[in-house]
């Protein structure tokens, strides 16, 4: 079938050049197929939306100096490749401009990364000053305890209990300041959204405080991140993201149900 007897052995340069254009091609194609968020999740809140674009910055960055390299590697292996070694650039030269080059852009990319993720942690850490909703959410093995401190038109707390055999479902207001108080009753834990892109440790002795601000309706999972125990991947609940009127309904009902 393919026994055509007059083939050349020999790719011709046209020939090359539709081989080099196919390989770019597919290159396009398949970068082109990448997503724009690098698999991260997009961050469900203001917070973790900031961390987002950090991850982003950081994948970006990341990308260009991997493609650079890689550029200079492959125009090495071609651009020298048949060359007789005596025909080779002196292997022991130097030259000053490009060495204070490639000592100072990585520092400086360096630099520019430290000072973005330090801009980012400070407001991601930044708390209200009035909150419009404030709970405590206190780690144990195995479980959460969810607390609405001052529920609007109540005189009580509202709390919600989570543990091994039931993973409660507790509900903030979307585009809404929730501030939360972390701690935990014995051992350090983790509270973790993943798609808040936000972890934060309950470490003992410690009130952990930090702002949720949700983005996006929707029910999220939460565990705890850090493993604490014989039953660590029991640590699972739920956080709702609702309308504000929606939020104040449903903490009405927790607040009637548990009268
Ligand atoms: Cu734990």
């Amino acid at each position: 079938m393919s026994t055509s007897a007059s083939a050349p052995s020999r790719a011709t340069p046209g020939r090359r050049r539709l081989g080099r254009a196919g390989l770019l091609g597919a290159l396009a194609l398949a970068l082109s197929g990448c997503t724009y968020n690098f698999e991260n999740y997009t961050g469900a809140t203001t917070q973790g939306h900031q961390i987002f674009k950090l991850f982003q910055g950081f994948d970006i960055t990341a990308l260009a100096v991997g493609v650079f390299v890689w550029a200079l590697i492959f125009w090495c292996i071609l651009a020298y490749r048949r060359k007789n070694p005596d025909h080779w650039p002196r292997q022991t030269r130097y030259n000053m401009p490009w060495e204070v080059a490639y000592t100072t852009i990585p520092i400086l990319i360096v630099a520019v990364l430290f000072g973005y993720t330090v801009v980012t942690e400070n407001s991601v850490d930044a708390v209200a000053a009035n909150p419009s909703n404030h709970m405590s959410i206190q780690a144990f093995q195995w479980g959460w305890r969810f607390t609405y401190d001052n529920p609007p038109g109540s005189t009580r707390p509202v709390t919600l209990l989570s543990d091994p055999n039931h993973y409660a479902t507790f509900e903030i207001p979307l585009n809404e300041v929730t501030q939360v108080d972390l701690t935990t009753a014995d051992v350090i834990h983790e509270f973790d959204v993943p798609r808040f892109d936000f972890q934060r440790y309950a470490q003992s002795g410690i009130e952990n405080t930090f702002d949720l601000t949700p983005t996006q309706t929707g029910t999220y999972i939460g565990r705890c991140a850090q493993f604490c125990g014989l039953h660590h991947d029991l640590m699972i609940f739920y956080v709702k993201v609702v309308q504000p009127a929606t939020f104040q309904t449903w903490l009405q009902s927790q607040e009637r149900s548990s009268t």
